[in-house]
């Protein structure tokens, strides 16, 4: 896959290819990543690439002419029809399913904006949608591309191995994960649960559906209205909440 970013700090977007999984993709070239800097196509002698919004307020605009600039060579750098995409706080909210469809592409760009926003022209022209990360309030859109990245490099073939694969595809069926212990078996007085001491795969299985089926409902119960529970998952539910506090 080739991802190409537009960014006026190249260097912090470079910084996710240099560490763990997406580190390991870009050594294997499942993934190809590529900056591209407005400031680079500047043309007047302070290289500017931002500017005061017409019509006033507070903040500078990422100017029209370097941007653009920077996305055409960004499209050159990814194959024929990959979309462009603009972080932005007033995009689309990106979940794993967006992850799901960026992965099944060969390429994308990011747009990945600073100050207070960017010539909205630039959206109407060159941008084909607007992702954002949810309801927060970051510095500009280069985090937001990390993150992207990293959720949709994950998900490519062959980056992952065969057990984290099998683990992402089951935990990702709409609930949150179970808890997870290591030795030593008590710590600050706190013991591991018995079951997962126990040997018995069943009985493990089963607590850490449970588990997690009950995380989720005190969580995050829009995720459980979505399931819409069987007999099965009500039962465990039913049985997580009686055992509150315990086990
Ligand atoms: C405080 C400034 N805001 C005025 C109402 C507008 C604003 C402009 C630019 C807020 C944030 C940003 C920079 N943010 C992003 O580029 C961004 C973002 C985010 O802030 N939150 C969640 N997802 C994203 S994706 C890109």
């Amino acid at each position: 896959m080739q991802v190409a970013v537009v960014s006026l700090f190249p260097d912090m977007v470079g910084q996710v290819v240099e560490y763990g999984v997406v580190g390991r993709a870009v050594e294997r070239q499942h993934l190809v990543l590529s900056c591209h800097n407005p400031r680079d196509y500047a043309e007047d002698v302070h290289r500017t690439v931002d500017d005061r919004p017409y019509g006033g307020g507070p903040g500078m605009v990422l100017k029209y002419e370097p941007t653009a600039e920077a996305i055409r060579r960004a499209r050159e750098a990814t194959p024929e029809g990959s979309p462009v995409i603009c972080l932005s706080p007033a995009g689309k909210v990106f979940d794993q399913g967006e992850a799901k469809r960026l992965a099944s592409l060969e390429g994308f760009v990011l747009l990945a904006g600073r100050y207070e926003g960017i010539d909205e022209r630039l959206i109407e022209n060159e941008v084909d949608e607007e992702l954002s990360l949810g309801d927060f309030v970051l510095s500009g859109g280069e985090i937001a591309a990390m993150a992207v990245i990293d959720a949709v490099t994950r998900l490519l073939p062959g980056v992952l191995g065969d057990d984290e694969s099998a683990a992402q595809d089951s935990f990702m069926g709409g609930l949150l994960d179970h808890p997870h212990y290591t030795r030593p078996e008590v710590v600050d007085g706190m013991r591991v649960p018995a079951v997962l001491l126990s040997g018995d795969h069943a009985r493990i299985a089963r607590w850490r559906y449970k588990q997690a089926l009950g995380r989720s409902y005190l969580r995050r119960p829009d995720l459980v209205r979505k399931l819409d529970l069987d007999k099965e998952q009500r039962k465990l539910l039913d049985e997580f909440l009686n055992e509150q506090g315990r086990d």
